[in-house]
């Protein structure tokens, strides 16, 4: 629609402040999610004292501390980060779904962009692809997802 106002979020880091969430089960993968979220704030332009990561114990503990973490109101954005593997696990209906489930209840509960970085996969090789360095890495992907909501959120104002 040509003339219509379009609010969009850039892929900027600089003058945001971002909270990082990363599960420690499976740490084997979510270690490089995490390093793709990092790498990605830091191409951006964020500063490390403006990068705060919190580590908890696995899936499921993601939403509560995503949620606190948005209600601090100190964050721009909330990046959550895990690695369920249905082969790995009789629970994965339960862990995967309970976290994706919550995550998005906590951002509709505190209006603050909790971005989806978990990796719901069948098998330890689709994790591993991706999590690898580079593109394609989900971490770096959820980095940018928040950016960019941040942003969007900053324009839209309260
Ligand atoms: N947590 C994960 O992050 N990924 C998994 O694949 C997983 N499996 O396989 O069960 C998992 N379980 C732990 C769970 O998230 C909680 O930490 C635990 O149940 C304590 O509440």
């Amino acid at each position: 629609m040509s003339g219509a106002r379009l609010l969009e979020g850039q892929l900027e880091a600089r003058g945001r402040k971002v909270a990082v969430v990363a599960a420690r089960f499976n740490d084997f993968i979510v270690a490089s999610l995490l390093k793709g979220a990092q790498t990605a704030w830091a191409r951006h332009g964020g500063a490390l004292e403006d990068l705060l990561v919190v580590r908890v114990p696995g899936a499921f503990e993601l939403p509560v501390t995503a949620r606190k973490l948005a209600a601090s109101g100190r964050y721009d954005a909330v990046v959550a980060l895990g690695c369920v593997i249905r082969g790995g696990t009789p629970h994965f209906e339960y862990v995967a779904g309970e976290c994706a489930g919550g995550l998005q209840r906590a951002a509709l509960e505190t209006l603050v962009p909790i971005i989806f970085g978990v990796l719901t996969v069948e098998t330890v090789e689709q994790a591993i692809e991706r999590a690898a360095t580079g593109e394609g890495n989900k971490g770096g992907e959820a980095m940018e997802a928040a950016l960019e909501m941040a942003g969007v959120f900053a324009e839209l104002g309260s």
